[in-house]
C-alpha cells in the first residue's frame, strides 16, 4: 500500500505501516451489521468445522458471499455451497460489502470488492490460535476484520511463526484492515474473557471480509 490516506488520526491505531485498527469505525452500524448476522445464521447455521486432523474449530463459524470457508477432515478451502445445507452461502449484505469497501479505501486499498464473509463466534475462553489466512487464491487483495460485541486481545505476528507478536484489544465496532506485505502474517486471538455486551451478550462476533477467487 503506497500511504494510507487515513481519516482523523486519532481513530486509527496502526500495527504496521500497511495494516491499521480503525477504532469504532463500525459502530453506528452496530445493530444493522448483527440483524444481519443473524440474519445470515437463520439460512447458514453457525458450526464448529472439523480441522483434517480431526479436532473441531472451536469458534462456531457461518459464511455468506459468493464462497465460504470451510474446513474437514479433507482441508481447507473456499467452497460455493454451504456443506450443512448444500445450497449457495446466503447472499453477501450489501452493508457488509459497503463497509468493507469504505474501509479498505480509507485504509488505501482502493476498490475492494469483497466476495467472501467468514462469519465467528467466541464465547467465554474460546480463542483463536495463530495461523495465516492463505486460502484465498490472490494476496494482493486486503482483509477487513470487523469486531462486535465482547472485547477480545487480537495477537499481529510476523510472517514466520518464530517472530515477536503485537497484542492489542479490539472493542466493539473496531475494523482492522491488512494487506500487501503483511498479508500472510499470523495472527489469532486469546481466549475471550467473560463479559456481557449489551447488543451481543456474552459473546463476541467478528466477520472477515476476503476476496477469494
Ligand atoms: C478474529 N480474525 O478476529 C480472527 N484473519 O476473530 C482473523 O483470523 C483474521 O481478523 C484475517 C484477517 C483479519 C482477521
Ligand atoms: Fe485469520
Amino acid at each position: 500500500m503506497k500511504g494510507m490516506k487515513v481519516l482523523k488520526n486519532s481513530n486509527v491505531d496502526k500495527f504496521s505501516d500497511h495494516s491499521l485498527i480503525l477504532r469504532h469505525y463500525a459502530n453506528d452500524l452496530d445493530s444493522q451489521l448483527l440483524n444481519t448476522v443473524n440474519h445470515v445464521a437463520e439460512q447458514s447455521a453457525f458450526r464448529n468445522m472439523q480441522t483434517p486432523s480431526g479436532r473441531f474449530i472451536r469458534a462456531a463459524m457461518t459464511n455468506c458471499g459468493k464462497y465460504g470457508w470451510i474446513s474437514d477432515k479433507s482441508g481447507y478451502r473456499y467452497d460455493k455451497t454451504d456443506p450443512k445445507t448444500n445450497k449457495s452461502w446466503p447472499e453477501m449484505p450489501e452493508v457488509f460489502k459497503t463497509l468493507a469497501k469504505r474501509a479498505a479505501n480509507d485504509a488505501g486499498y482502493n476498490n475492494f470488492e469483497s466476495n467472501a464473509c467468514l462469519i465467528n463466534r467466541y464465547t467465554e475462553k474460546i480463542g483463536m490460535s495463530l495461523h495465516q489466512d492463505k486460502d484465498e487464491n490472490d494476496f494482493t487483495h486486503p482483509i477487513v476484520s470487523v469486531s462486535l460485541g465482547v472485547s477480545i486481545i487480537f495477537l499481529f505476528g510476523g510472517l514466520t511463526r518464530k517472530e515477536k507478536v503485537m497484542a492489542k484489544e479490539l472493542k466493539h465496532g473496531d475494523v482492522v484492515v491488512w494487506g500487501g506485505p503483511d498479508r500472510l502474517r499470523f495472527h489469532g486471538v486469546r481466549p475471550l474473557k467473560r463479559g456481557v455486551h449489551p447488543l451481543v451478550g456474552a459473546a463476541r462476533i467478528n466477520l472477515t471480509l476476503r476476496r477469494a477467487s
